[in-house]
């Protein structure tokens, strides 16, 4: 056990113990756009939602937009998915109700269904086998938090596309290359891929993910590995990709992190989830153009019709829009599991 209370005073023991999880209700605040907007998301709700994570016991070991990840020892890290959501590269102000459940859900989903294709760095959700020192979180952990195995983790995003769509519609249209992958003139934007592609990308210390062709990761990280990488990514996508399109989800494109545990190669972090991929519904599906996110739609709407400028301060969410925005993602883990998330 990694967190040893007993090293600590019995003062600050108790009050590490009765600290709560930090709540942040930022999205009480509604900016003052129209005269009448008057609308409170009901307290239920507000109450569930998650904006920040707080363990002092812990050490925190990552921070994303949305997640935060948590040392417990040597072998073992604590992911939890916060209910924040991000549009337009910034952390809104507002939280989405059941958003960390349901990514977590998503992921936990996938990694059942791949196990028999790639290890994952799952170990546990089971609240009764957290450490002792987190027990008192366990409400609030519930179903948005996962165990799992520490990895060697690989330094580069494997990214799969079946459709062409965001960095590599625009890559496309200049270069009729992505990632260095000649692909077939003439193509319009979201159109599906005659076979999805492998297009790796490294994580840029400032801003946005630099794809680079597929020389280049070999060179960053080895042409076998990279080429065992390429083959795992391309069959979990495929796999997947047909999975969901049969439940009325296209997954356009999908981006997998793995890292090297005693299993091996391992598929490590969230996986396939409407933050790490984009989901269009397939129902309204038509290239030519660009689609809407089976998710963030009415955020996007949102944040175009008050003309947000992109910068800080970050506008907060009308209730109206937060709530048909959670139930967007409640749909998507519906569509792909057949399961209800208590609510
Ligand atoms: C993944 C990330 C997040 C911010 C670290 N199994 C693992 N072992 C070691 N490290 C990681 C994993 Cl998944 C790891 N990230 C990406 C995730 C917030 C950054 F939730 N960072």
């Amino acid at each position: 056990m990694s967190i040893n209370l007993r090293l600590l005073a019995a003062g600050a023991r108790a009050e590490l113990r009765e600290r709560p999880l930090t709540k942040i209700s930022l999205g009480l605040e509604y900016p003052t756009i129209s005269a009448c907007r008057i609308s409170v998301m009901n307290s239920q709700l507000l109450d569930s939602v998650l904006l920040q994570t707080d363990f002092p016991e812990l050490k925190l070991h990552a921070s994303g937009k949305v997640r935060d990840v948590y040392l417990l020892d040597q072998e073992r890290l604590l992911f939890v998915a916060t209910d924040r959501i991000s549009a337009f590269d910034y952390v809104l102000a507002t939280g989405i109700p059941h958003k960390g459940r349901v990514l977590t859900q998503i992921s936990l989903f996938w990694f059942e269904f791949l196990r028999d294709l790639v290890p994952n760095h799952l170990i546990t959700t089971d609240g009764g086998q957290y450490p002792p020192p987190l027990q008192k979180y366990a409400d609030q952990l519930h179903g948005r938090s996962m165990i799992v195995t520490r990895a060697d983790m690989f330094p580069v995003e494997c990214v799969v596309r079946g459709y062409l769509s965001g960095s590599a519609w625009k890559e496309y249209k200049t270069t009729g290359r992505v990632c260095g992958i000649e692909l077939p003139t003439g193509l319009q934007e979201s159109d599906r891929l005659p076979e999805p592609i492998f297009t790796p990308a490294t994580k840029a210390t400032t801003g946005h993910d630099e794809n680079i062709p597929f020389a280049e990761m070999a060179r960053l990280v080895g042409p076998d590995l990279s080429r065992q990488l390429h083959d795992i990514s391309l069959v979990v996508y495929s796999k997947a990709a047909e999975y969901a399109r049969q439940k009325g989800i296209i997954i356009a494109d999908t981006k997998f992190e793995f890292g090297r545990t005693a299993q091996g190669i391992t598929l490590a972090d969230e996986v396939l989830t409407p933050d790490s991929s984009r989901f269009w519904p397939a129902d309204q599906y038509g290239p030519g153009r660009a689609q809407d996110s089976f998710d963030k739609q009415y955020v996007r709407d949102y944040l175009e019709e008050i003309r947000w400028n992109k910068q800080p301060p970050v506008p907060a969410l009308p209730a109206d829009v937060a709530r048909r925005t959670s139930e967007k993602y409640l749909e998507a883990y519906h569509l792909l599991t057949g399961r209800d998330l208590d609510v």
